[in-house]
């Protein structure tokens, strides 16, 4: 009996995703303590005190930077969390998300 294989036309869709990421950014204003974003970095975002310094002198210097990445509603909490921390201290202090690419 001659055995007859089939190539499937259409690539299968695999069954379960990665999450896609979002950053969270950071962007620098000329109001906000130096001290205080880097409070803020530690306490939400669970940096060291050396990776807050670097991430908050780079917003500083650049005008934004990556603070990390999560999947969309992590990001969009920590975000929203940490810009209201500087809202009560009536800081501009401000985070937003963005997807990977
Ligand atoms: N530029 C602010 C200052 O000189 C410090 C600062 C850094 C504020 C980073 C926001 O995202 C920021 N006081």
């Amino acid at each position: 009996m001659p055995e007859i294989t089939t190539k499937p036309r259409v690539q299968v869709k695999p069954q379960v995703e990665r999450p896609k990421l979002y950053k969270v950014i950071l962007i620098n204003d000329d109001f906000t303590p130096r001290e205080f974003v880097v409070t803020v970095l530690k306490g939400e975002f669970k940096l060291s005190e050396d990776q807050a310094h670097r991430v908050m002198i780079t917003a500083h210097r650049r005008g934004v930077c990556v603070v990390a990445v999560f999947t969309r509603d992590v990001a969009e909490t920590k975000a929203t969390r940490a810009t209201d921390a500087g809202k009560a201290k009536g800081y501009p202090l401000m985070f937003t998300t963005e997807p990977e690419e």
